[in-house]
């Protein structure tokens, strides 16, 4: 299926009076309002291949209907959600649930959606069939050198996958770690991911990136081998400048702190990219804004910061990407909202005083840099947001235009009921 032109314009030009109401109200009051535009419309955020399916729990897996059962279909997928936003111009594929079998009519294919690959990931987490050696214990940090070659060689072939597509980075997340004391010794298991890592670092091309991702625990209890921000910095560091370290945000132990980590990993140059998903307790990867809006606002405070600090440019500094997994709403659906709110906190994060931040901050002035975050915070940007969708040729309302057109309906008759996306 694909959205044509036209139903879009339909669409928008029944909501154009209600839209230009809401948009001429706010924008009286914001002086760069233009600017706030024309960067929302540079902003792309990655839709991971695993995300389009209905995610389970470990206590079962409900199907959704109409699932995505082959590459093709996830793009067809991603294709739609961009065609709806305008700011979903990129798909991460998960290799080996998603192995282009001819990467030339693949990457033609993406590119009629507009589409263009992100970051690979590698998956050394479960075993395949016909694997040699398995992951049990481990893969890249393995105490057997046989299975940290085998896990060595396959992100060396997600690369070359990456290569054909046209992707500019490897993102590397292992399950690794240990569930009870004495199990494992931290400082081998720590090298020996290390070592791994150099060897698919010395296969990265040029202008490639590597992302090392961490997280506190899961599937491991006691230790993850890359467990936090400090020991995938460690490993970057170590391996060089085209290392990265790379935060989702659901991978911190709770209350932790993430727009200071972020801060600091850019003040380092060492922030890679992002995954975003929120969460109440752990990895919920719950939909982006659902559970800590305002915590995903002071993240973009940072980010916009620390990135015009640097001299990065919003769109194509770091790697954005959502990570999220879906067992209750519809995947789809689900995906709009997410980065409806990533869209909704980089604008307010655009619209913070800066300068008069910082005098606040210079003297100690607590209550007007309070006020200054929250005043920012509590501008309701929708307007802008859709403004900048409007101009790009996407829906004013991608959710609306979704339930108009019956996506979801059309994508069930196409595919059928029972389709299972591979995923986690
Ligand atoms: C597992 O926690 C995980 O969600 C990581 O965040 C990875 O990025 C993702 O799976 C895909 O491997
Ligand atoms: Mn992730
Ligand atoms: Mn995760």
């Amino acid at each position: 299926m694909r959205i044509e032109k036209e139903q879009i314009e339909q669409h928008n030009n029944r909501l154009a009076a209600k839209h230009k109401r809401a948009f001429d109200y706010i924008s009286e009051d914001i002086s760069e309002v233009e600017s706030i535009i024309n960067k929302l419309q540079q902003f792309q955020i990655a839709i991971p291949s695993w995300a389009l399916g209905t995610g389970g729990t470990r206590f079962g897996r409900f199907s959704g209907k109409g699932e995505p059962g082959n590459l093709e279909q996830k793009i067809e997928d991603v294709g739609l959600l961009h065609a709806l936003n305008r700011s979903s111009g990129a798909i991460s594929l998960h290799i080996p649930w998603d192995i282009p079998q001819n990467a030339e009519q693949i990457k033609s294919l993406a590119s009629s959606y507009g589409l263009q690959f992100d970051a690979v990931n590698s998956n050394t987490f479960q075993d395949q069939e016909g694997q040699e050696h398995s992951y049990k214990f481990g893969s890249l940090h393995h105490v057997d050198p046989k299975v940290r070659k085998q896990a060595v060689q396959h992100n060396i072939d997600v690369i070359n996958h990456g290569i054909a597509l046209g992707s500019k980075a490897l993102t590397v997340w292992l399950a690794d770690g240990s569930s009870f004391p004495g199990q494992l010794n931290f400082r081998e298991a720590f090298q020996n991911t290390l070592e791994s890592l150099k060897e698919i670092y010395a296969h990265l091309p040029e202008d490639w990136k590597l992302f090392v991702e961490y997280k506190a625990f899961e599937p491991h209890f006691y230790s993850m081998t890359i467990g936090d921000w400090g020991q995938s910095l460690l490993l970057a560091t170590k391996l060089g400048s085209k290392a990265y370290t790379l935060v989702d945000l659901g991978h911190h132990l709770p209350n932790a702190n993430i727009e200071q980590i972020v801060s600091l990993l850019l003040m380092e140059g060492k922030l890679g990219g992002f995954h975003f998903n929120d969460s109440k307790y752990a990895d919920d990867d719950l939909t982006a804004g659902s559970i800590k809006p305002y915590q995903l606002f002071l993240i973009f405070n940072e980010l916009v910061e620390g990135m015009d600090a640097s001299g990065l440019d919003h769109a194509t500094g770091l790697g954005w990407m959502i990570d999220a997994s879906h067992n209750l709403k519809d995947p789809l659906v689900d995906l709009l909202q997410s980065v409806d709110a990533i869209m909704i906190a980089y604008a307010q994060a655009l619209l913070v005083d800066r300068v008069a931040l910082k005098e606040a901050q210079r003297d100690n002035d607590i209550v007007k840099a309070q006020q200054i975050l929250q005043d920012a915070f509590r501008t309701d940007l929708r307007a802008i947001v859709a403004e900048a969708r409007l101009r790009d040729g996407a829906a004013l309302d991608p959710i609306g235009l979704y339930n108009e057109l019956s996506v979801r309906e059309e994508l069930i008759k196409e595919r059928g009921d029972n389709t299972v996306a591979t995923g986690l």
